[in-house]
């Protein structure tokens, strides 16, 4: 950091502080991944085969995940409110049999118990995961399979750089967005009530399912908001899990 930032910096850090002491929430800061430092990955949860190239990269590296890696960073213990805004770049590898269930690769949030929902070429017979986008939602640890729970969107794939939104305000519950648009935006695919994230703590990007048909995916300018507590909830998280 040079001195003229420095000296920037300390009166913008009052401010929030007296903001926070007179009970105003802060404005929100924007943390920034463009996986082209040396220490890119240095805050992530890397397992398996993910890590920075430049084959592919909106700008710089970007960060190639392949067959059964996942990369998992996490901002916060509870769950709460903000944006997670993801350039992904999907070439449009799909299975031979596209209708035989297959969780592949995906992105997006990971809740404070371990609760992943995402979006990805999901397949399954009654989704069309070689042609377009899915969410899928599952827990890990409960040897859940992202197919289990998931909600058809309606988005063509195509091979190129996309940017994918989570937008959840606190009053709104979650957005879905692609390249800035809203995926119900003409008819209502995905329904955040059927969801049992109803906040996020971290972001995970995991790779495809591995063997002999898989794809690589890469990803590219991470930016992450936090936001306050959630003031509203989906109605699935308000019920017994099954
Ligand atoms: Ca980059």
């Amino acid at each position: 950091m040079n001195p003229k930032s420095r000296r920037f910096r300390t009166p913008v850090m009052r401010v929030l502080m007296v903001a926070g002491m007179m009970g105003i929430s802060a404005v929100a800061e924007e943390i920034t991944f463009n996986f082209d430092g040396d220490d890119a990955l240095a805050r992530w949860e890397i397992q398996g085969d993910a890590a920075i190239g430049d084959a592919q990269a909106r700008a710089g590296k970007a960060l190639r995940v392949g067959p059964g890696a996942r990369a998992t960073i996490r901002f916060r213990d509870s769950d709460g409110a903000g944006e997670v805004k993801i350039w992904v770049y999907d070439d449009g590898t799909a299975p031979s049999n596209p209708k035989e269930s297959r969780a592949t690769a995906h992105w997006g949030v990971i809740n404070a118990e371990g609760r992943i929902l995402a979006v990805g070429p999901f397949c399954a017979k009654y989704l069309g995961g070689d042609k377009s986008y899915a969410t899928g939602e599952y827990t890990p640890s409960k040897r859940e399979n992202p197919v289990w729970k998931v909600q058809w969107l309606g988005v063509d794939r195509a091979a190129q750089w996309r940017e994918w939104t989570f937008r959840f305000d606190p009053e709104a519950g979650l957005t879905i967005l692609v390249d800035g648009k809203n995926v119900n935006a003409t008819h209502k695919r995905f329904d955040w009530d059927k969801s049992r994230v109803g906040g996020f703590v971290g972001v995970v990007i995991a790779g495809d399912k591995k063997d002999n048909e898989s794809q690589t995916i890469w990803v590219d300018d991470v930016s992450v908001t936090l936001g306050e507590a959630m003031k509203v909830q989906p109605e699935a998280a308000t019920k017994p899990a099954e």
